[in-house]
């Protein structure tokens, strides 16, 4: 087996691990991933080493325990060697293979394994200025993917400036991809890059919305992407073709089956 370039420490599953997955997959990269349920990773060390704690290490007086700040609620373990590599101490945390430099958020672990050979076969790219194209959709991916990382975790008490705020981001995001496939087959191009995975992983985690209706019912909001496929028949034919591709089926297939049915 091929020594792994990349080792992934999160909860699972998890879109955002897909992405540097389903780039792996395409070009035959080993990435080593390790995790646990999201509910489960307040039980575990959160290292380049994870591992899970005995119920006796997982006291308030342990030099690991720290609070968590977003998407967990309580006390993370987290050691003094994974803040120092992973300074925002969030998962997915990825590790190079001698765990001494970490890679944090998900698109730049994306990068990371598009980087770790020598012939990326165009996912980032043929050219610095191809790659920084893919960049640019990268960068609006994870400005959207923060909207929505608030929105969701936010959503079961959802506000009207919350939902105004959500629209908003998800109208400017979805415009910006509708015009990128106006001329082209591919966000950046004519084949798959980088851009087109995060695309992928990062709507399929939004559409979760569609599965999380309770509050919005409550409040008497609509669904954000209520009609989304009318609104952005470009940007949702290009996911649904996507997710039909066999490298992003084998993450995303089953996961939004909800929405394609
Ligand atoms: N934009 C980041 C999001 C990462 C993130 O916010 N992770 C949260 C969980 S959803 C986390 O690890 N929180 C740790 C904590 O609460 O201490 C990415 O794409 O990797």
């Amino acid at each position: 087996m091929a020594k792994s370039v990349l080792r992934i420490f999160s909860y699972l599953p998890n879109p955002r691990v897909w992405k540097a997955l389903i780039a792996a997959d395409y070009l035959g990269v080993a990435v080593e991933v390790i995790g646990d349920k999201p509910k489960n990773l307040g039980n575990w060390l959160w290292d380049f080493d994870a591992r899970e704690l005995q119920a006796e290490e997982k006291t308030d007086d342990s030099p690991y325990a720290r609070v968590s700040r977003r998407g967990f609620s309580g006390t993370l373990y987290k050691t003094d060697a994974f803040m120092r590599t992973q300074p925002y101490g969030t998962v997915p945390a990825a590790f190079s293979a001698d765990g001494t430099i970490g890679i944090f958020e998900s698109n730049s672990i994306l990068r990371a394994v598009a980087r770790a050979t020598d012939d990326c076969i165009g996912l980032y790219g043929h050219s610095p200025m191809q790659a920084s194209r893919i960049d640019s959709f990268l960068d609006a991916t994870l400005v959207f993917g923060r909207e929505a990382q608030v929105y969701l975790l936010g959503v079961e008490a959802v506000t009207q400036e919350l939902h105004t705020r959500m629209a908003a981001a998800f109208e400017f995001f979805l415009e910006g991809i509708e015009r990128a496939l106006e001329h082209q087959a591919y966000l950046a191009g004519e084949h798959v890059t980088l851009a087109d995975i995060a695309f992928a992983c990062d709507l399929s985690q939004f559409l979760r919305e569609r599965l999380m209706r309770a509050g919005l019912d409550a409040a008497g909001l609509p669904l954000v992407s209520d009609n989304a496929e009318q609104r952005f028949p470009r940007a949702f034919a290009h996911l649904f073709a996507l997710i039909e591709k066999p490298h992003f089926a084998s993450y995303l297939g089953k996961y939004t089956e909800h929405f394609r049915a």
